[in-house]
Formats: C-alpha cells, sequence, structure tokens
C-alpha cells in the first residue's frame, strides 16, 4: 500500500496518534486553499480578459455586462478585497489602479441605493481600510454623500433608487434589508469625522424595528412615505435577511447598546416562530408577522445564511441544526436551487446564481466548533461548485439546478463572497481576525474599533 493511502487507512480507523494525524490534515487544507486561489484567479482572468473596466463578465458569450449607461466597476471594487486577502499583489494593484483612475459618480445615473452600499461602498471602505489608500476613501464620501438624499422620506426610510448626479430619488415601497446599511455608512462616518451617515442609517435601521409586530417581528415590505407594512410575511429571507445580520454586526462593529437591544429581541422572535421540525430535521419557515401562523414552508439559497448568524451570535446547536438542512437542500440536485418547499420536497426555483450564503455559514459554524466535518463539507460543496459552474472564461450561474443547464451571468458577488467564503473556510485562522472586523453582507471586512462617541 502507498504510504499516503495507508495514513488515510490510519487516520480513518483514528489510529494515528493526533500529531501525526494534524500533519496531513494542515497540508490537505493548505492544498485546497490554494485551490480556491487559483480558480479565484481563473474566475478574475476571465473578467480581465473580456470585462476589464466593466461592471460584470458574462462568463458564456466572453462580454461584458453593465448594469446602468456607465460602468461603476462593480466586479473590481467587489473583488478587491478578496484579492489582497489571497495575496494576489499584481492583481490587486492592477485593480486598484483601474479604480482610482475611472471610477467616477458625479453621473445621471439612477442607482439601486441598496445594491451600491453594500458591493460599492463597502469595498471603497474595505479596500481603504487594508491600502490607506485615500483615494479609494475619497470616492467612498463621495459616493455616500450622493446617496445620502436616498434617506430623504417622511420617514427616513430608504427609497429604493436614487440618482448620482441630482440626488433625485424613487421607489417607494423598500424592505427591511434595504433599509439596515448601518455598517457602511457607520464606518463612513468613523472614517471621515461625519456623524450625518451613521445618524441617517440608524434612523433608518430603528425605524423599520419601530414598525415590529407584537411579536417582535417584522414583515417583507413596507411603504416608505406611509411606514405602512404592503406585505406581512415574516421570515429570514429575501428583503429581510441583512436586516437580522445588521442588528448583531452593529452591535459588534461600533457597541451601539440600542443595536443590541434591537438584535436581544428581533433575534429570540425569529428563533421563536420561525423553526418548523420535520421528520428530524429543522427548517425556518415564513410566518405572518402579526399572527405567528406558519404561510409557507420554503426554504432558499439566502436562508442558508442564519446558521452563521446564529453560531457567530452564539447559538451553536441550533445553527448546526439548521445548517444540515440547507445541506440537505444542496444535495437534492447536487447543488442548490434558490428555492425549496420542504413540506413538499419539490425544488420551487430551479437556478443557483452562485450565491454565497451556504458557505459562509459552514465558514462561521467551522470557526465556532472547530469541527473537521465543517471542513470537509466545505471541500464537497467546493468541488460541486467546480463541476457545475467553471467555464473556459470563468464561472457561470446554473439557470437549472435539476438540468445543469449554464445561464450568461457571474455576478460580482462571486468574487466578493463566494471565493472568500471558500478560501477563509480553508486558509490559515489568521488571514481575517474576527476580533478585529466584521464583514458586511456582501462580505467586505470592515474595523472594529469599538464605540462610534
Ligand atoms: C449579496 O449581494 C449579499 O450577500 C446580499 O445580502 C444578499 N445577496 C447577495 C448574495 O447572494
Amino acid at each position: 500500500m502507498p504510504p499516503i493511502a495507508r495514513i488515510l487507512v490510519l487516520l480513518a480507523a483514528g489510529l494515528l496518534p493526533v500529531a501525526a494525524a494534524a500533519a496531513p490534515q494542515a497540508s490537505a487544507d493548505a492544498f485546497m486553499a490554494a485551490r480556491v486561489r487559483e480558480e479565484f484567479s481563473h474566475a478574475w482572468a476571465g473578467y480581465r480578459q473580456y470585462a476589464w473596466g466593466h461592471d460584470a463578465l458574462r462568463p458564456l458569450s466572453r462580454t461584458p455586462r453593465d448594469w446602468y449607461a456607465q460602468s461603476l466597476l462593480l466586479t473590481p471594487v467587489d473583488a478587491l478585497d478578496t484579492l489582497i486577502l489571497m495575496g494576489l499583489k499584481e492583481e490587486a494593484a492592477s485593480a486598484r489602479e483601474l479604480i482610482v483612475a475611472r471610477l467616477a459618480f458625479d453621473a445621471d445615473l439612477e442607482v439601486k441605493h441598496f445594491e451600491i452600499v453594500i458591493r460599492l461602498l463597502g469595498g471603497l471602505l474595505s479596500g481603504y481600510e487594508l491600502t490607506r489608500d485615500a483615494r479609494l476613501l475619497a470616492l467612498a464620501q463621495d459616493l455616500g454623500t450622493r446617496l445620502l438624499p436616498a434617506f430623504d422620506s417622511p420617514t427616513g426610510l430608504p427609497f429604493v433608487y436614487v440618482n448620482l448626479h441630482s440626488g433625485a430619488t424613487r421607489g417607494t415601497i423598500s424592505n427591511p434589508a434595504e433599509a439596515a446599511l448601518l455598517l457602511e455608512y457607520g464606518t463612513l462616518s468613523r472614517l471621515t469625522g461625519k456623524p450625518v451617515f451613521y445618524q441617517r442609517a440608524k434612523r433608518a435601521l430603528v425605524e423599520t424595528y419601530r414598525r415590529r409586530s407584537a411579536l417582535d417581528l417584522v414583515g417583507e415590505r413596507f411603504d416608505v412615505v406611509s411606514g405602512q407594512w404592503t406585505n406581512p410575511a415574516s421570515h429570514i429571507g429575501a428583503r429581510i435577511d441583512s436586516y437580522y445580520e445588521y442588528l448583531w454586526k452593529c452591535w459588534l462593529l461600533f457597541h451601539d447598546q440600542e443595536c443590541r437591544a434591537m438584535w436581544d429581541k428581533s433575534s429570540a422572535a425569529a428563533r421563536r416562530y420561525y423553526p418548523r421540525e420535520l421528520g428530524g430535521t429543522l427548517w425556518y419557515g415564513q410566518v405572518n408577522m402579526h399572527t405567528g401562523r406558519a404561510s409557507g414552508s420554503e426554504y432558499g439559497a439566502l436562508e442558508a445564511f442564519f446558521p452563521g448568524l446564529l453560531a457567530y451570535s452564539g447559538h451553536v446547536a441550533e445553527a448546526r441544526r439548521l445548517h444540515a438542512a440547507s445541506v440537505q437542500m444542496w444535495n437534492v440536485a447536487g447543488i442548490e436551487p434558490e428555492a425549496y418547499d420542504f413540506k413538499a420536497r419539490r425544488i420551487t426555483d430551479p437556478a443557483y446564481p452562485l450565491r454565497p450564503e451556504i458557505i459562509e455559514s459552514t465558514w462561521y459554524l467551522y470557526r465556532a466548533t472547530g469541527d473537521p466535518a465543517y471542513r470537509a463539507l466545505g471541500r464537497q460543496l467546493f468541488e460541486d461548485f467546480v463541476r457545475r459552474c467553471r467555464t473556459a472564461a470563468g464561472y457561470a450561474a446554473l439557470a437549472d439546478v435539476t438540468t445543469g443547464e449554464q445561464a450568461d451571468e457571474m455576478e460580482s458577488f462571486v468574487l466578493a463572497e463566494t471565493f472568500k467564503y471558500f478560501y477563509l473556510l480553508f486558509a490559515p485562522a489568521g488571514t481575517l481576525d474576527l476580533r478585529r472586523v466584521v464583514l458586511n453582507t456582501e462580505a467586505h471586512p470592515l474595523r472594529r474599533r469599538g464605540p462610534l462617541h
């Protein structure tokens, strides 16, 4: 038997002393980190070759894609801190030079406030904190100032769209996730010394919380002018997800006691009303925010972030169980669908847009428990991801996880989040120290510096 096979047999049988077992494990992890870095480089090279200077790459047609009439460099800004964390120095330097040379915000563009804050503002702020390049902070301040009119509604809840040149706003039906942007605006206040960013974003967060039901639950949509709920569905999925995330993380980043109190009440309600036990598996479903009664049994790729948040906030046993549901969903088709009805055991939305959330949770769970099973799971997820989504020019979303048909899309979050979480799972613990940073919802690390005031 070759020596490596012999080691594996002994390991599986638990017959190797721990120190001897640790060495091959460490090199297996280093191998995986290098493999993830190589695949990330492949996706970045595709962007460089076919979409340089644009928002994103279309990985099948090998053509660029822009969100608006003018590129806002979404992919390079979103990818910059991943390039730095992975030690890809030349690529990081060229991305940074592209950003400072070409990115300009005085443009007649009506942009999606939430997406631009989490991807661009978050990416510029983390890029600045990692490089100390003052040009990145100047861009962040200019962008934040142009986005601020979004909060000029009668309630302080942000409009959906804002024009970067005129400040004109549009879109009154919004949601809790899109009103929770305190990590980015608060960091901008900290770095510029201008409290207005923190104040406006904090007000929006508090105004959302203030509208919670008697059960301490929020709904899925509200009108930012009247302040009324327009959809009372309550859950951890799209349109509510990062509201929960930011309540916890704003406490960590700014030591804001009010955020801590809002998180304590809201997370207790979530853990009380969303859980649904089915055949020994713990799922989280949809309920009515006023009655707490079940109104749906869908779980999906976005929901898969919540086990990570539970683990991060100390609820490890529940996190482990809910994460097992995410893995069950992934295994139905060998990669996760966008939505799955756990009661009917049926995929209800078969797309896979290369989302990161299940990997994010695997990493938080690994950090919280040190259980090697999470790294083993990460290997399986990564191999499925590569096998199903890799293309000659990058990584492609799946139009349908059941047929394997690919779609001509590679969202910028693939480089900001999906690859970053895979990498962090296998990289040495010191690669990113959660005692020093908090990750925004797009996985941009923001420095923890204690209370703001
Ligand atoms: C990202 O842009 C963010 O993580 C957001 O909070 C939710 N969706 C995508 C990734 O799936």
